[in-house]
């Protein structure tokens, strides 16, 4: 094709030759049918929309590809320093717009296809969504990636290659039902697999001394992580850099299907599947975890494959001239919460076991690379793992985890010397990095020695020892053995009815040299709260680093309309990559013409919006109507029973008046909900299943008309927000005050114009709060409890905001304790509604004031603070 004649003379001809090498909509066309041709996915006979899709995204690919290799030798050329963000998801969603997008292409794809018969956003809506993510934390991975591109930061990501995203959901009249996603059926156009870069991972097996004294980890099974490279391309740049996603195979000694019995090809059959299924799926856990094995293998097949692949390119670059010491002036590893914390012990393993260095040595390098980010506070979702099972999959960073506690441990005893045992005890305690396991030996000895003198006073101070925090049993056990042998005793004695587990936060926090929460609110309470003991010990390590998204994604390509009326009124593009320049609209927002193109742009967005729950749900919305949103993955802590509560007490109000006083009273409103529930949280499900029976209930009442609709939108992800957002006017942020770690919709939502209403994250001093009841809220659960939403039994749903049906925990997410604000909340925002002129003033001032939110400022200050690198802008 021309475009791809063009393209290979473009990369052979001396540098400088792509600025000027631009494609337009012939060249593009021929190219597409080029693919359609030749790239052998469909039959030949015709051209629909799938295949418009596949063979327009190779055409992009090619020139990605392109751009790909620029940046990759030119950082190699510089040997520069790279920054890795290793996760263990990313939520990229669809590729094609961004892309062609950020290429300056979108004009000429948008002819091209024409000319062959097709629409650019019908083809663009035939990408399946790529669900590597379950909510916030992958799409914060993936936003990164768009500005480190976009920016010219010498990055890469390493993720792992799921077959299967994070499932489809269906809504049923059961509510949720989760259905297999397998978002590779018909093939990835964006990834280029690199048979050639693979690394062996070893699982199980055992640790024995080899010579001079160096271990060596033998037998087990080895798999092969294959390397599957995406392309990301950054905003009007040459810089596309990497998303190195790891795919496990069988190691080629295991793989002889051609064996000549049947034995032996059925168990080569089976040692290629069984390495397969690591990565057959994604954990839909969100904030929650389940310590399966299958997890920890993943995990851990993401940190080993990594690090050696960034060991190798360390050593390949810098040739003659490797200098170990030098190797964190090379690279910076961020971890992703604690999911990625196996790279440090692979680390030390390879730098000790491999490339023969000492254990200080290594100790020193380690903590001088790698850097962890916290993404949440919820004790349940602090990331936990039994030595049992780690000693059985991962022997050898057992031995090298008990060396860092060791380390932790003697730096503890230097801080806090051995005067006050008790003190002492205390603080292992809460910080080692090895839970209810015995102190590493040299320690142990200095408390034998000590015994006599502090053991014994201690049991006579037991008041002001921490016994609420402690089990009655425990210290009777402690009490017992004291006595039994009196002089071999050590304080701490694990408890063998509890598991021995290891921490991976305080592995985190002890290995890296830099902590950062997401949000200032959430860094405090990493600081004060969660992990105090640590920032009191290393308060150097403990930063802020507030989230944020990619404009290009969240205003520029999702939302065009509005995109043009701030090109024009901002005087130019520069905002897109320079979100300051959003401030031009402050001093404009009372501009009349401004404020009508605004309205009208978000009149626009809000019918597309109503043809898509149509299309989805059957529903018919009025788009006059308020459009208030909340969309993000369903949870207890995210209270989206707090806002279906207060519907249902808009509702009940409408019921007990008449049709001229509903009509002043209130405006009229689309509730539109959205988000997936993890499988097995029940409560959660509860939650999907209620909203969706009351919108069945009020949307059917022919008393209300559009005073009022609650919709379910299905299947909540990337794509739909992008499509969501743009439209909606209100959107909610109501998490229990603390619980919430940074949230990141809620900039989206800011972006595009939209109104939010929300809780203050972080007061914990309201959560302590007692409960009081509200005649209001007792009116509306009674209202849920006489089946007008129908016959499905709603008594466990509203006992668990009571406490009294067995349920435990009364409103441990303070729906109640909120519910009389957040009435008088919704009762404001009906009369800011009211005043469009206000409204609009209000809509657009929020879109000027969310430029501090681009993930732009959240990567500079990064790549300032953390990993100290420099922008390299391609000759
Ligand atoms: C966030 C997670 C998370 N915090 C465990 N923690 C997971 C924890 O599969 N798992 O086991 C998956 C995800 N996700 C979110 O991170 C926070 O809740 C948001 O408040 C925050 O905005 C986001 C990005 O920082």
């Amino acid at each position: 094709s021309d475009q791809n004649q063009d393209l290979k003379e473009a990369q052979v001809t001396e540098e400088g030759s792509l600025d000027t090498f631009v494609p337009d909509s012939a060249s593009i066309a021929s190219s597409i049918k080029y693919h359609a041709e030749f790239t052998p996915s469909f039959s030949p006979d015709h051209f629909e929309l799938p295949k418009a899709f596949y063979a327009t995204a190779e055409t992009v690919r090619d020139s990605l590809i392109i751009n790909w290799n620029a940046t990759y030798e030119y950082y190699e050329k510089i040997n520069v320093k790279q920054a890795y963000y290793l996760s263990m998801e990313f939520l990229q969603g669809r590729a094609l717009l961004n892309a062609i997008g950020n290429l300056e292409l979108t004009g000429a794809y948008a002819e091209a296809l024409k000319k062959l018969g097709h629409n650019l956003e019908d083809v663009a809506r035939e990408e399946p969504d790529a669900a590597l993510g379950n909510g916030g934390l992958g799409r914060l991975a993936s936003c990164f990636l768009d500005s480190l591109a976009t920016l010219n930061y010498p990055a890469w990501g390493y993720g792992l290659r799921y077959k299967y995203g994070l499932f489809k959901q269906h809504i049923t009249k059961d509510g949720q039902e989760e259905v297999a996603e397998n978002w590779l059926e018909m093939g990835n156009p964006w990834e280029i697999v690199r048979n050639d870069v693979y690394y062996p991972v070893k699982l199980y097996g055992e640790v024995i001394s080899g010579p001079e004294g160096i271990k060596q980890w033998v037998g087990g099974e080895n798999v092969m992580a294959v390397a599957y490279d995406v392309p990301i391309p950054g905003y009007k740049t040459k810089t596309t850099i990497n998303l190195r996603l790891w795919s496990p195979k069988v190691a080629p000694d295991k793989f002889d299907l051609r064996a000549f019995n049947a034995g032996g090809h059925a168990k080569a059959y089976a040692a290629m599947k069984n390495a397969e299924k690591i990565c057959y799926i994604l954990y839909p856990g969100d904030e929650s975890l389940e310590g399966k094995t299958l997890r920890l293998k993943q995990q851990y097949t993401l940190c080993s494959a990594s690090l050696q692949d960034i060991i190798a390119r360390y050593e390949k670059r810098s040739g003659e001239s490797k200098n170990w010491e030098n190797f964190p002036d090379k690279v910076a590893v961020q971890m992703n919460d604690t999911h990625p914390t196996l790279c440090i012990p692979e680390l030390i393993r390879i730098l000790m076991d491999v490339k023969s260095l000492s254990w200080e040595q290594v100790w020193n390098i380690t903590q001088r690379t790698v850097a962890y980010t916290n993404h949440t506070v919820l004790p349940e979702a602090l990331e936990k793992w039994s030595l049992e099972l780690m000693q059985k999959l991962l022997p050898r960073h057992v031995e090298i985890i008990r060396m860092i506690d060791e380390e932790l441990t003697q730096t503890i005893i230097d801080e806090y010397g051995s005067e006050d045992l008790e003190l002492l005890q205390e603080k292992l305690k809460q910080m080692r990095i090895l839970e209810n396991i015995e102190l590493p030996r040299s320690v142990a000895e200095l408390f034998v020695k000590s015994e006599k003198s502090s053991v014994v006073d201690s049991t006579e101070e037991d008041d002001i020892s921490n016994e609420e925090t402690k089990p009655m049993e425990e210290e009777d056990q402690l009490e017992e053995q004291d006595i039994e042998n009196k002089d071999e005793v050590t304080p701490i004695e694990p408890d063998p009815k509890l598991p021995k587990m290891v921490r991976m936060a305080n592995l985190c926090i002890a290995g890296g040299y830099a902590v950062n929460g997401v949000a200032e609110i959430h860094s405090e309470i990493v600081k004060n709260e969660v992990f105090n003991e640590f920032y009191k010990l290393w308060p150097e390590k403990f930063q802020n680093k507030t989230n944020g998204v990619t404009p290009r994604r969240w205003i520029r390509f999702c939302n065009p309309d509005l995109s043009k009326i701030i090109t024009k009124w901002t005087g130019s593009e520069d905002w897109v990559v320079n979100t300051e320049k959003l401030m031009i609209l402050r001093k404009l927002a009372d501009n009349e013409d401004l404020q009508s193109e605004w309205r009208e742009a978000k009149r626009r967005n809000k019918v597309k919006v109503a043809s898509f729950l149509r299309e989805k749900t059957g529903y018919i919305v009025n788009p006059k109507a308020m459009f208030d949103v909340q969309v993000k993955r369903i949870h207890e802590y995210k209270r989206q029973l707090l806002n279906i509560m207060g519907i249902v007490y808009r509702y009940k109000k409408m019921k007990e008046m008449s049709h001229e006083e509903r009509k002043t009273c209130f405006v009229p409103r689309v509730c539109i909900f959205g988000g997936k529930a993890f499988a097995t949280y029940i409560q959660a499900k509860r939650i999907v299943k209620f909203i969706t029976d009351v919108g069945a209930t009020v949307n059917h009442d022919p008393e209300l008309g559009d005073l009022l609709k609650v919709v379910f939108v299905p299947d909540y992800n990337v794509s739909v927000a992008e499509m969501l957002i743009p439209g909606s006017e209100l959107s909610q942020h109501i998490s229990t005050a603390g619980m919430e770690a940074s949230g990141t919709s809620n900039m989206k939502f800011a972006m595009n114009g939209c109104i939010l209403i929300g809780t203050l994250d972080g007061s914990n001093v309201e959560i302590r709060q007692e409960f009081v009841p509200d005649p209001r809220f007792e009116e509306v659960k009674a209202f849920v409890r006489s089946d007008v939403f129908g016959p499905y039994n709603y008594e466990e749903l509203m006992g668990s905001l009571e406490g009294n049906e067995g349920y435990g925990r009364a409103d441990y997410f303070l729906v109640g304790k909120d519910f009389p604000s957040y009435i008088e909340c919704q009762e404001k925002v009906d009369e800011a509604y009211r005043d469009q002129k206000r409204w609009t003033k209000m809509s657009i001032l929020n879109t000027a004031g969310s430029y501090k939110f681009s993930s732009d400022r959240t990567i500079h200050d990064y790549a300032r603070d953390i990993w100290r690198i420099d922008p390299v802008v391609l000759p």
